[in-house]
């Protein structure tokens, strides 16, 4: 089964279904065997296709994403946490980590258009960009991350590896996105009361597409991000427009938007059936889905240090940040003893819920080797697990 979850794209992959291992720019002999191999289906490389020409196809990811700042996976670029250290509240877009199934897409916001149909809505229309830019705007503080943050984990838990980007702690950043609620969106096309599920679908090669059922479409924070921490949206975080779906995972939150099927009946795509969803014998198949889909993110909780980083021995300030896809966190607690005894962090403003909160605690540091550990609370009781139930994919 092709895997359209947390895998990368890599370079010379003309199937859409990258599994390597490359870096961004390198062209893995895999990679490149499929170049040459993998047919005329290169649409961006016009209908010549030299073998020469295949082998340098578009780039990936437009920004640059230097190893000073990212961990490179192929079509995925990965925030190193000691870039926020000693930062602000947001991560600078430059930072923002970025996921995507195959690679950046240039879309024209002069012919683009926003397509909104389907059964659950009575008059079906395109918006071009001005009018998306002319309809009422509010900015939000909220937290991206991806399903699969923390899936490298999984094999440093279980000796066993899950399928797709290993990622560490890195596939989230928190921003401020504005836009125009989707519900503003939904009113003009004659929403109606039988709407159950709604349907953003990306620009990008595979069409990525994922529902989000119609409550959470109309909540006051769900948006049509054009703006993202006081910038126009940058490509690779999905200009023209990208959905903003709080809380949830980071498929959640289609980017380079181009129609939007509302529907009466449950919608399904390989994004809430093949992946995002928890496979393993535990959890049960709801069909279509291949297991239960993923909604809500779960807690978490990051150092701003680089891994098997050092620092001077002697009393430190350690800083991090934690997070739950459910609101505010409201405790956090570190452990320099893995997880014997644990003490309060001091939490800093501002404390947004579905953002994060940043934290300081003090530590002696002894000369030696420690494993630190941070767990999180927030204000619904939430906890933050010390361990989850390993599944396929490596969700969670
Ligand atoms: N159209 C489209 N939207 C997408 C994706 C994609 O590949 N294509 N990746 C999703 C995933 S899995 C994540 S985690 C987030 C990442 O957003 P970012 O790249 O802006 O950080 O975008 C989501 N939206
Ligand atoms: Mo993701």
């Amino acid at each position: 089964m092709p895997d359209r979850g947390e895998t990368e794209h890599s370079p010379g992959d003309q199937t859409g279904w990258g599994d390597t291992e490359t870096s961004q720019g390198g062209l893995s002999r895999r990679g490149f065997l499929r170049t040459l191999l993998g047919g005329v289906g290169a649409t961006c490389l016009g209908g010549l296709g030299s073998p020469v020409a295949r082998a340098q196809p578009a780039p990936l990811v437009l920004k640059p994403t230097p190893p000073e700042f990212f961990y490179n996976h192929g079509s995925n670029s990965e925030m190193r946490w000691e870039v926020m250290a000693n930062r602000g509240y947001l991560v600078p877009n430059e930072f923002f980590f970025v996921r995507n199934h195959t690679r950046t897409p240039r879309v024209d916001p002069g012919t683009w258009r926003l397509r909104v149909e389907g059964s659950g809505v009575g008059r079906p229309r395109a918006f071009t960009y001005d009018e998306i830019l002319n309809m009422p705007a509010v900015s939000v503080i909220r937290f991206i991350e991806c399903a699969g943050n923390g899936r490298s984990f999984f094999e440093v838990a279980y000796g066993r590896r899950a399928q797709g980007t290993q990622w560490k702690l890195g596939a989230i950043g928190v921003a401020e996105w504005t836009g125009v609620p989707l519900r503003e969106v939904l009113e003009r096309v004659g929403l109606k009361r039988t709407a159950r599920d709604v349907m953003p679908e990306g620009l990008d090669d595979l069409r990525v597409r994922r529902p989000i059922p119609i409550e959470k479409a109309l909540a006051e924070d769900t948006l049509l991000v054009y703006a993202m921490n006081g910038d126009v949206l940058p490509p690779d975080h999905g200009f023209p427009v990208r959905l903003l779906v709080p809380g949830w995972i980071g498929v959640a939150n289609i980017k380079w938007v181009g129609r939007i099927e509302v529907s009466e009946t449950p919608l399904y795509s390989p994004w809430n059936t093949e992946s995002y969803v928890l496979i393993e014998p535990e959890y049960r198949p709801s069909p279509p889905a291949l297991g239960p889909t993923l909604t809500v993110q779960n807690l978490k909780s990051a150092f701003e240090l680089p891994w098997d980083g050092e620092i001077p021995a002697g009393r430190r300030l350690l800083r991090g940040r934690s997070w739950s896809g459910h609101g505010r966190i409201v405790r956090v607690e570190v452990s320099f003893d893995r997880g014997i005894s644990w003490q309060p962090a001091q939490l800093r403003d501002p404390n947004i819920p579905q953002a994060w909160v940043r934290w300081e605690v003090e530590w002696d540091a002894r000369p030696g080797q420690y494993s630190l550990r941070a767990r999180a609370t927030d204000e619904r009781g939430n906890g933050q697990p010390a361990s989850v139930p390993f599944n396929e994919q490596g969700y969670l």
